[in-house]
């Protein structure tokens, strides 16, 4: 593919948040029916199920990962069509893994997305088969919605994102911290402090992210170099957001976030702010945000909204 600058800033002027707001919003506009339809496929399971499906997958989210599904195909000479079961399918996975990390027995949350959580809205029970049911659909709906040479990678690359070397092993170790598991790490020196979260956050969070970024890049039938600039914007991507994300944990405003705030210090977690200070916090995220832009400069000019996000990531309030 041809070589070119990205022109992350080709919206000049223009304000940085309604360029990516509305940029979200159309990838909303897109997916959101396909996850009811994805939906509306369950509705031979007994209704309770189902309505806490809808709650879960059909909240208002951001639809990141979507997005970085559809704008990594986008960057490598695909469609959005080529990539929306895809993205449908990481978005199960992220939908799955807040209901489960809401529940009583991990961060017993009862606020997720300006709304009760899935066990307040429903029960408890539901809430554990309605993340069980998600993720089992989010490998139907890749293996099926994948041509078949790249349906078997592509639920490869999932699986792995979703399981305990990633996903589920960096929530494991974040509640080790937090359950006292772990007290040699609490009075260890900041770098050992700093390496320990990175670990945590690039499987807990990162690795979603840079999954979604593969897949789309494999639904665009991307080549190896083209994997490589989306992998590398990845990594630095999911580093952002995580910081970004302690930081309005600390100090954001929870009608905007729509869900509680604080809940990091409260419960003793290891924060970017806590260990290295807000200030150090916000100036490495906005460094990881611009080494992401970096990754995509051998990338073809469609890869402007990814570099928009990163920067967006790391000024956003919600
Ligand atoms: C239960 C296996 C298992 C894992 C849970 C998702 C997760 C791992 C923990 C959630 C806690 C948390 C706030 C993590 C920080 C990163 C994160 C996933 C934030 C939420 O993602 P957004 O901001 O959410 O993209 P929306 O609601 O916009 O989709």
């Amino acid at each position: 593919m041809a070589s070119c600058q990205v022109p992350i800033d080709a919206t000049g002027g223009v304000d940085l948040e309604a360029s990516v707001s509305r940029a979200l919003a159309d990838v909303s506009a897109f997916i959101d029916p396909l996850l009811d339809r994805a939906i509306v496929a369950t509705e031979s399971s007994a209704s309770r199920l189902v309505a806490a499906l809808r709650h879960a997958l059909l909240g208002p989210g951001k639809r990141l990962r979507p997005a970085l599904v559809l704008w990594a195909a986008e960057a490598c000479g695909g469609g959005w069509d080529d990539a929306a079961q895809a993205a449908v399918a990481v978005e199960m996975i992220h939908a799955y893994s807040l209901v489960h990390d809401d529940l009583p027995a991990m961060d017993d949350d009862d606020l997720r997305r300006g709304r009760p959580t899935c066990h307040r809205a429903f029960d408890e029970a539901t809430a554990i088969l309605c993340g069980d049911a998600l993720q089992a659909l989010a490998f139907e709906t890749l293996a099926a919605g994948l041509p078949a040479p790249v349906a078997a990678r592509g639920c490869l690359v999932l699986a792995r994102a979703a399981g305990p070397d990633a996903l589920v092993g960096g929530q494991s170790d974040d509640l080790a911290l937090e359950r006292g598991w772990m007290a040699d790490l609490a009075g260890a020196d900041t770098a050992t402090q700093v390496a320990w979260m990175e670990r945590v956050h690039r499987r807990k969070t990162g690795a979603l992210f840079a999954a979604a970024l593969e897949l789309g890049g494999l639904a665009a039938d991307a080549d190896a170099d083209e994997l490589g600039h989306l992998d590398r914007y990845g990594r630095a991507f999911g580093l952002a957001f995580q910081i970004a994300d302690d930081v309005l944990d600390a100090e954001g405003d929870e009608a905007a976030l729509g869900k509680r705030v604080g809940k990091d210090a409260d419960r003793g977690k290891l924060t970017y702010p806590t260990v290295m200070g807000s200030a150090a916090a916000r100036a490495r995220a906005r460094a990881l945000a611009e080494e992401a832009v970096a990754a995509l400069e051998p990338l073809h000019a469609a890869a402007g909204p990814l570099g928009r996000l990163a920067r967006w990531i790391v000024t956003r309030n919600r």
